[in-house]
């Protein structure tokens, strides 16, 4: 494929609700141009864009692919993007990259809920929307339903910039308003609009400048004055309006079956800027000041990873470059790293077919393997510049479970398999849970995790099974308390013996432990007191309850004795720790559970549903609030409840719901769950025995 200048390029992200046809739109695309010689199929397991072993399995995208189409002097980089909410990560980092973004709609089942999310994530980062109204050929398709669909869940001014002719199994093509033609049949090509839709199209044309006009001052003085704009000037009038976010343009078609699918294409070049139109971007510099730079070759280099793809054969890097040319064979700055790493041979990405590249100018996209310790949200740049771009935002995990490998083998490879997972997916992260010695891995949902243990498995060779993760509980006390505990062992040989007096003392749940010594007169000599203080600090990590680890103590020693040939300093860390767990027996102890903050978001028909189960969770209810059509529950909930939550609020809703959670405080267990936690630790120890 030849070079294209950034005035050429377009970077386009596809989002919505899962199964609106995103993937099989591009499939169009690349059988349209010429690519392929028969279009793919999500369904038959054939999709370009859908080439990895879990999405062929599941017949649905489950990571970010790139097509890049050419067409009409332009090229397209398509990001077609996953549609299920468990793959988010995926479609944030192809905003991340894109100045376009379309939304597609299904024209049966209309705005869902998945869309909604998604087209509020390209508002709020201010790209501009275009909505595709898709599958058009479907059974019982309604386009005022759909509509109507569209202005009761979506913010947004909303015009036609084509006309639908026909609708469901009689749907023929479209009329471009724009340029005033008609598209009919697959791939088709303009032609003059049929007779009977002339009113229509005049009509609806008339609204779609008045829409133009709203986006550029001049052109409202103008239409006020002429009552009409030329193709040229309701294009620049739609582009300045769709950057205000005062208007979207709303498209019609069948990717499937390719009727709209050349229209589309045409108005798309059309509506949506170029890397550089879109505006500068946005970087820090070598002294880390907040830095913009035009979109332009030459500006000083600016490549950002967006995407890391592991397989057996290595690591492939997804770059966008916004400043300057990324050369191929060439030596760049990794910025974040801050070492130099050597670009071998640039690639255009096309699924999975790659083509070699020479360079990519600035705006384009491509990727290259093997780029050294380069990781997702690294800048390259030259040393000198250093410019260094904001990573992608991600949300907070919401789902987790604990792994464990299956064989020794597994368990060798543990670590490495996973920190190559999160490598490549910056929505999973995992952990070693001290309180409960678990490998907790964190995801989005359900599928997501249950994916990210296929692709362990079918990527690395590890094989993982999963539990539900035990709450990382801790212990604390409530009041002062003081013990008298002595270490004494006669066993042939040398004794041991040691006795301290040590007091604790409550702090706030949440500080760090306090030792301190109140030893007058040499009661008990130094390096005993600091063994003392050994053994206290070896008592935390398992409290006397249950087990889980102590925080918000003070531990004093304040008097003890020691034996002039038995004392030795492992007695006192021995005394230290079990004079620490006697003291703390009176001290009213108490167990904590970590508490979250957690935000649901469901159409207003299911709050009454949400707020009787946000109860019967334990959950404490902050407040409520209406967005739209949909109502936010704000809430503080105990960990041990939201261990299903993922799943749960999925059937409770049908899948309508969405919630985000952040870690919050550790919070008082309520004393008959708490007897509950200390009995079942009780019985476990006792099978360990
Ligand atoms: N009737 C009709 N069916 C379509 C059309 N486009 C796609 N489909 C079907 O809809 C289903 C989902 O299409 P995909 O292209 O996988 O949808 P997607 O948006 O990529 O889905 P995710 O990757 O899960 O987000 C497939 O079975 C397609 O064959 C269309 O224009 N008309
Ligand atoms: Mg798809």
């Amino acid at each position: 494929m030849k070079e294209y200048p950034t005035g050429q390029i377009r970077n386009i992200a596809l989002v919505s609700h899962n199964g609106a046809g995103k993937t099989t739109f591009i499939e169009r695309m690349l059988f349209m141009t010429g690519v392929t010689t028969r279009m793919g199929s999500v369904q038959a397991g054939t999709a370009a864009m859908d080439f990895e072993e879990e999405e062929i399995d599941r017949n649905s995208s489950v990571s970010l692919s790139i097509a890049p189409i050419e067409w009409d002097g332009y090229k397209f980089n398509f990001i077609d993007t996953p549609g299920y909410m468990d793959f988010v990560g995926e479609v944030n980092a192809a905003l991340k990259v894109t100045e376009g973004v379309l939304v597609f709609v299904e024209a049966v089942a209309g705005v869902e809920v998945g869309t909604e999310i998604v087209y509020q994530a390209a508002g709020h980062r201010e790209k501009p929307r275009v909505l595709i109204i898709n599958k058009m050929d479907r059974e019982n398709v309604n386009v005022n339903r759909v509509r109507e669909s569209i202005s009761a869940n979506l913010d947004g001014n909303f015009v036609n910039v084509q006309l639908p002719v026909g609708e469901g199994e009689s749907f023929k093509g479209v009329i471009d308003l724009v340029n005033m033609k008609a598209y009919l049949g697959e791939n088709a090509k303009p032609v003059d609009i049929p007779a009977d839709m002339a009113d229509a199209a005049e009509e609806a044309r008339m609204e779609l400048v008045e829409a133009a006009a709203e986006g550029d001052d001049a052109l409202m003085e103008k239409y006020f004055e002429e009552d009409d704009l030329s193709s040229e000037e309701i294009i620049v009038g739609l582009k300045g309006a769709m950057k205000q976010g005062l208007v979207t343009p709303i498209l019609y078609c069948a990717g499937e079956s390719g009727v709209g699918t050349s229209a589309a294409l045409n108005l798309i070049s059309l509506l949506f800027p170029s890397p550089a139109e879109a505006g500068e971007f946005e970087a820090t510099d070598a002294k880390g000041t907040a830095v913009t730079h035009p979109v332009s070759d030459q500006s000083p280099l600016a490549a950002f990873v967006f995407k890391t793809r592991e397989d057996t054969y290595g690591k492939t890097s997804y770059i966008r470059v916004f400043g300057g040319i990324l050369e191929s064979d060439s030596r760049v700055w990794d910025v974040n790293q801050g070492q130099e790493v050597r670009v071998g041979s640039l690639q255009l990405s096309r699924g999975k077919d790659q083509l070699p590249i020479g360079k990519l100018h600035s705006g384009d996209i491509g990727l290259v393997t093997k780029l050294g310790d380069a990781a997702t949200n690294d800048t390259l740049s030259d040393k000198g510049s250093a410019l260094k771009i904001a990573p992608i935002e991600q949300p907070n995990p919401i789902a987790s479970v604990a792994v464990h490998p299956v064989s020794q083998s597994d368990v060798a490879k543990l670590s490495q398999s996973l920190n190559r997972l999160t490598a490549e997916d910056l929505t999973l992260t995992w952990h070693t849970e001290k309180a409960t010695r678990e490998t907790i891995l964190s995801g989005m949902g359900v599928t997501h995790l249950d994916i990210a243990v296929k692709k362990a498995q079918s990527k690395f060779g590890v094989n993982f099974s999963t539990t539900t993760p035990k709450v990382p509980y801790r212990e604390t006390i409530t009041k002062t308390s003081e013990a008298d505990y002595t270490h004494k062992k006669q066993t042939g040989g040398a004794g041991q013996y040691a006795r301290v007096f040590i007091r604790v003392e409550s702090l706030d749940d949440d500080a760090d432990f306090e030792f301190a010594s109140e030893i007058f007169g040499g009661a008990i000599s130094a390096p005993f007191v600091a063994a003392t203080e050994k053994g206290c600090r070896q008592a935390l990590e398992a409290g006397p309850m249950a087990g889980y680890p102590i925080v918000g103590l003070k531990a004093v020693v304040y008097d003890g004795k020691e034996h002039p040939v038995d004392s030795k300093e492992i007695a006192f860390q021995t005394a230290g720790r079990e004079g620490l767990k006697k003291a703390m027996l009176n001290a009213g102890p108490v167990m904590l559970e970590p508490i979250y903050e957690v935000s649901v978001t469901v159409p207003a028909d299911y709050m009454g549903d949400i707020m009787g189960d946000m109860n019967s969770r334990r959950g404490r209810v902050l407040g409520m609030d209406q967005e739209g059509t949909k109502s936010i529950v704000r809430a503080e909930v105990p960990l041990a409840e939201m261990q299903t939550y993922a799943a749960d609020l999925r059937s409770m809703t049908q899948g309508r719901g969405v919630f985000s959670m952040k870690f919050l405080q550790y919070g008082r267990i309520p004393t008959h769950l708490q007897e509950q936690i200390v009995e079942q630790a009780r019985k476990e120890r006792e099978e360990e025995k």
